[in-house]
């Protein structure tokens, strides 16, 4: 049964052979929907928080209620709705009942390699929620160590889902010069940077000032402290909280479904599990360039239109000449390689 402020992530899969298919909204696969289902913006402030099979949990004035979806679609609830989605409400005798859904203004997904398939085409997305504003990339001083290639690729599928990011350092009370260093580079490409520690209780308010007004969402890797920083938030131990194992320095997975908390009104936050890795194979080389914010100035004078910046000779590349004077931030560059040689198949 639901609890006051959780709801379950789930998964929808979908097997991807080609690249631009994933960008569909994800309800369009579902064929049985009628199409004025989905309905334009309202004032209504029905927002689902859990879904299962038969029914969803809503926070409706304040309140968490039971609804079902209405006669005539043969559509389980979990694989319509999303954390986070809003919809029309309908109160019939004692019964709430789903009337619509509302146009989602954004949906996360994450995609990964389903495992449990042979063929190497077949991906699985994961879809976290709908209508998030705001991501918070949430990442360690020291335990488990800052990897800023995890930030990139946050930040390819938060500009790619059009959700705003920030990045929050936790356990600044751990914080050297060399973490600092490393996000240096995300100061400088606008990105909002946020230092907190839930031990010393530095950052708090400054991070709920960022967070004020916004559908928001924690995500990164397992032991960073997304819990924690709910519970600071929350003022209340509310979530599970549990120690980063000694010997893998990596956190336990101790979140294990996400969590919906609405902690002022208006503004609410979703604690997600943490993960270990992301899978951004599946978008283009092209839109991998543009997501590179840093090259665009000096992209357009490499002496082929399409310079990949990657096996082309340095005379004929300048993001290349522009990575050796350390005008572009070197681990960004091997990030983006990385990612193109993934894309390419090429590791
Ligand atoms: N030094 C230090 N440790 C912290 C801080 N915040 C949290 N921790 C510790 O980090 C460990 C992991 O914290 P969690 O909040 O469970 O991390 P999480 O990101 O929710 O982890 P998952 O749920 O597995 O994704 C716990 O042992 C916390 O006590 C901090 O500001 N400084
Ligand atoms: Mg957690
Ligand atoms: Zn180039």
């Amino acid at each position: 049964m639901a609890h006051y402020n959780s709801y379950d992530s789930f998964k929808l899969k979908k097997s991807i052979n080609k690249k631009n298919k994933i960008k569909e909204n994800l309800l369009s696969k579902t064929k049985n929907i009628p199409k004025d289902f989905i309905v334009e913006d309202n004032n209504d402030t029905a927002i689902i928080i859990e879904v299962s099979y038969n029914s969803a949990w809503i926070l409706y004035n304040n309140e968490v209620i039971e609804a079902k979806l209405r006669k005539g679609i043969n559509v389980p609830c979990n694989k319509i709705f999303l954390p986070g989605d809003k919809i029309k409400l309908l109160k019939e005798k004692n019964n709430y009942i789903i009337e619509n859904l509302i146009k989602r203004k954004t949906i996360l997904t994450r995609i990964k390699k389903d495992s449990t398939r042979v063929s190497d085409n077949v991906m699985a997305i994961q879809s976290i929620a709908a209508n998030i504003t705001l991501a918070v990339i949430t990442v360690a001083a020291k335990e488990p160590p800052l990897h800023p290639k995890f930030i990139d690729r946050y930040l390819i599928i938060l500009e790619n889902s059009n959700i705003k990011p920030i990045i929050c350092l936790n356990k600044c009370d751990l914080k050297t010069e060399k973490e600092d260093k490393i996000l240096d580079v995300y100061r400088n490409l606008n990105i909002p940077i946020i230092e907190t520690s839930t031990y010393t209780h530095i950052g708090i308010e400054n991070l709920k000032k960022h967070l004020r007004g916004n559908q928001a969402i924690l995500v990164g890797n397992s032991g960073v402290g997304k819990s924690s920083l709910i519970n600071e938030i929350m003022k209340e131990e509310k979530t599970a909280v549990g120690n980063v194992s000694m010997k893998s320095k990596r956190g336990r997975h101790t979140t294990t479904k996400s969590k919906f908390y609405v902690w002022e009104e208006n503004s609410s936050i979703i604690d997600t599990p943490g993960i270990r890795s992301l899978d951004v194979s599946t978008f283009t080389t092209d839109e991998i360039k543009n997501y590179f914010k840093e090259f665009a100035t000096w992209r357009d004078k490499c002496k082929y239109k399409d310079c990949l910046h990657y096996k082309e000779t340095e005379k004929d590349c300048m993001v290349k000449q522009a990575v050796k004077k350390g005008i572009i931030n070197k681990d960004r560059y091997e990030s983006y390689i990385r990612i193109i040689k993934n894309i390419l198949k090429e590791e």
